[in-house]
């Protein structure tokens, strides 16, 4: 028998990045643990750890390039896989522009840092200004006020949790998603640490979800009617002066025009919109400012709505005018080991506009919202082939039916994926990178986000099968080929590849390391990959420090808590503090949820983690069960402006009277999908439901939450398929 081997490893499924020790022989995994030596994570996992060993063995998982062929996927060499993919490209953007071919990136994206440092690249050489991503249906809001605020779209504030004395949240459920947009693995435990303290957790949601039980307060809103408490809040600061920003005061502009545009939102009016008194959000905003320290956070439920950057704008103006932003307690800025700032555009708008709905860019991408109408309107301009790096975005963006249509019309699709799912099954050509556990690791992006700094390296667990490549791979050599249509990019491209080849994912993350912030330039005890590999563990490098003043990159070297958007954003919600517009007959709100089992749409096919009751259903609170006539475990038929699907009701008092909620990224078991343990347990998808009508103005973000839909009863019919 081979000798088991101890790895240790990040786990590469959420945001969390927890440590694990993994036991290995003869190149199969035996078991998955917590690595209670991570300094960060300190041996905490979830049950989706486990599940890296049902990707590593999933007997569906793509391993080599896949043509579609009439008779099904048929298995190709990697040389023929590219010169296709080239050829038809290539032949795409001759006959019919550069932009012809769109470009969507998903999630998975920034958990390998392979894919991190090549896919930018790859989208660059396609030229294309039909670039999308999963960032516009998820935290653009966070990266637009980034830039709009501190000159650059990732000096995104994490809320110092380990320290803070008050954590205000609005719409994030960290127990189930362990945390967004803040790298906080256990933050159950970093939770109940802050009300051991003495400190105190609020949760704003529309839902008494797990984080919202576990809080010392839990507040019911409305789907989309944060932005009224925030601005109230702001108001009482004002009103009452208990305004200080602290060690930032000289450095902030913009103050005085916020206090004016923010008059009209006393607590009155806003309580009017809220299930709160105007007594009570003056004691709530009293309480934020009296705590030692406090940081108010916002995820999900206050990004993919339609006032996205306006609650998040907010939100970094309660912290910084309290004076916590940037200090201890409050929300910070992490000093990631490699710093990213460099590496990415500070952030833009409106440089160019989507040809249909003419929407701004943002960032180089358009919103993923306007995808589908983009491939089915006929004329220049037209979207005729398309590639998906590490996306679902059927399941993923807004009124995915249409888009699964779109897709079935292209010409050409490529795809770099190791699952054939409800998106990739439309494509011709399927390049398949190593799984997980196949390549080294290092958390390139989310040590951007991470509450603590730390740093650490993982080599692959497993060697991946002869004739595999990784994402970088991958890419690399797609951007080579394509920029061979010029003869003096191609010199360029050929020398930069070479150099690219040789260092790999590995080289250029030692010169990262070195030459950040707590390499060469920190003294002789700088990190670089070697001194990583003898830390398998990882490596603590600290709390988080006061850093914003030097890490600012505003032209001006100021925080400007007035943009461009502001005025209109808050003249928008003043409209809606008269007149609220009835939403529909039945007056329900669709909202999305997270189970700690599940992520996103690509992990339903681990056997460990579908077992157990049917998890894609319908809450709704028992009020409206009765006024509507349904009753729990009914079949029922759920409708919107786009679409309809069948599911089962769960009654539930957790959700608030008028909203309901489906989680999102179910909806398998379609054909010429590859997903067997999925399409045993297919679910419906919401965002068959969800409008791509319903965008953030501001900036683009899909408005997925808060959808107007009517539910009726479904006699007779088998459960979990769509409707339609
Ligand atoms: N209604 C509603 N819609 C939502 C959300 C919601 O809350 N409600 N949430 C949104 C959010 S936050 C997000 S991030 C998006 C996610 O949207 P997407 O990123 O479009 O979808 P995922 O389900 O994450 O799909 C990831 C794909 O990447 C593949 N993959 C996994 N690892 C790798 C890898 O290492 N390399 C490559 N090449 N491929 C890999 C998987 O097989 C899968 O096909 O969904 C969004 N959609
Ligand atoms: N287990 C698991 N973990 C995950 C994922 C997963 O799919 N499963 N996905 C990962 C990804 S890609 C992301 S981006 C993160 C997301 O991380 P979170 O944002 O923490 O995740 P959600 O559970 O979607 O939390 C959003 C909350 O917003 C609430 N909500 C909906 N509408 C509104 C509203 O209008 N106002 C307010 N105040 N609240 C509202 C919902 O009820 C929900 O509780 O999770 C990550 N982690
Ligand atoms: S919380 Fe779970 S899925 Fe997320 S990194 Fe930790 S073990 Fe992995
Ligand atoms: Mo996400």
């Amino acid at each position: 028998m081979t000798p088991a081997n101890t790895h240790y490893r990040a786990c590469t499924l959420c945001e969390a990045i927890c440590g694990l020790e993994i036991q290995v022989a003869g190149g199969k995994i035996l078991s998955i643990r917590g690595d209670k030596r991570d300094p960060l994570s300190r041996g905490h996992i979830c049950p989706k750890a486990v599940a890296l060993k049902d990707i590593q063995d999933d007997p569906d998982r793509v391993r080599y390039p896949m043509r579609r062929t009439a008779s099904g996927l048929v298995r190709i060499p990697w040389d023929e896989a590219f010169d296709e993919a080239e050829a038809r490209l290539r032949a795409t953007q001759k006959a019919w522009g550069d932009s012809a071919v769109g470009v969507y990136l998903g999630n998975p994206n920034v958990h390998s840092y392979g894919s991190t440092m090549f896919v930018l690249d790859c989208v660059h050489a396609l030229r294309t200004r039909n670039r999308f991503s999963a960032t516009s249906v998820d935290q653009l809001p966070h990266m637009f006020c980034a830039w709009k605020m501190f000159g650059h779209q990732l000096l995104l504030p994490v809320p110092d949790v380990d320290r803070t004395h008050f954590l205000l949240i609005f719409g994030a459920n960290p127990l189930a998603s362990n945390g967004s947009m803040m790298t906080a693995p256990d933050i159950k435990k970093r939770l109940e640490q802050i009300q051991a303290r003495g400190g105190r957790v609020v949760v704003v949601d529309p839902r008494r979800t797990e984080t919202a039980a576990l809080a010392d307060r839990h507040i019911a809103i409305r789907p989309g009617h944060d932005a009224f408490l925030l601005a109230a809040l702001l108001h009482v600061f004002f009103e009452e002066k208990l305004a200080k920003p602290g060690h930032l005061a000289s450095s902030i502009d913009g103050i005085g025009q916020l206090e004016a545009l923010l008059q009209p939102f006393s607590p009155e009016r806003a309580a009017e919109h809220l299930t709160l008194t105007a007594a009570e959000i003056r004691e709530l905003a009293r309480s934020f400012c009296a705590a030692p320290s406090a940081a108010c956070y916002g995820r999900l439920g206050v990004s993919a709505q339609e006032h996205g950057a306006l609650c998040h704008w907010l939100i970094n103006a309660l912290n910084a005018i309290t004076g916590n932003l940037d200090r201890p307690g409050g929300a910070m800025f992490p000093t990631p080991a490699v710093d990213l700032l460099g590496r990415m555009s500070r952030g833009h708008q409106g440089r160019w506009h989507s040809r249909v709905r003419g929407s701004p860019e943002v960032g180089g991408e358009l919103p993923s919202a306007v995808m589908a109408e983009e491939m089915l309107t006929a004329g220049p301009g037209q979207i005729r082939a398309f590639v998906t790096i590490a996306g679902n975005p059927v399941l993923s963006t807004p009124n995915g039916a249409e888009l699964d249509r779109a897709l079935a019309g292209l010409d050409f699709m490529l795809s770099i994926d190791f699952y054939v799912n409800e998106t990739t099954r439309h494509a011709h050509l399927i390049l398949p990178p190593t799984a997980p556990l196949e390549h080294d690791h290092y958390d390139l992006a989310l040590y951007m986000l991470a509450v603590r700094n730390t740093a650490r390296y993982s080599p692959p667990v497993v060697a991946p099968p002869a004739d595999t490549r990784h994402d970088w791979q991958i890419l690399l050599e797609l951007t080579t080929r394509l920029e061979r249509r010029s003869t003096s990019t191609w010199a360029r491209a050929r020398l930069r590849e070479a150099v690219l080849r040789h260092l790999g994912p590995r080289g250029l993350l030692d010169l990262g390391l070195r030459l950040g912030p707590h390499g060469l330039r920190s003294g002789k005890t700088g990190i670089s990959l070697r001194h990583l590999e003898r830390h398998p563990h990882g490596i603590d490098l600290g709390p988080l420090t006061s850093n914003l003043l030097r890490r600012l990159r505003t032209p001006d070297k100021r925080v400007h808590l007035m943009a461009d958007f502001v005025p209109r954003a808050l003249s928008r919600l003043h409209a809606r503090l008269d007149a609220e517009p009835v939403a529909n007959p039945q007056g329900l709100m669709l909202i999305g949820r997270r189970h700690l089992r599940s992520n996103n749409s690509w992990m339903h096919n681990a056997p460990r983690l579908v077992t157990g009751s049917n998890r894609c259903t319908l809450m709704m609170h028992p009020s409206d069960a009765k006024r509507l006539d349904l009753r729990d475990q009914q079949a029922v038929i759920v409708s919107s402006r786009v679409g309809e699907v069948r599911t089962i009701v769960e009654l539930t008092e957790t959700l608030m009277p008028g909203v309901v909620s489906l989680p999102h990224g179910w909806g398998h078991g379609q054909a010429g999908t590859r997903l067997q343990v999925a399409a045993k347990n297919p679910g419906v998808s919401i965002n068959d439901l969800t409008d791509d009508r319903r965008l953030d103005e501001d900036c683009g973000n899909a408005a997925v939450n808060g959808v107007a839909v009517s539910v009726r009863a479904l006699a007779d019919q088998p459960v979990g398929t769509q409707a339609s």
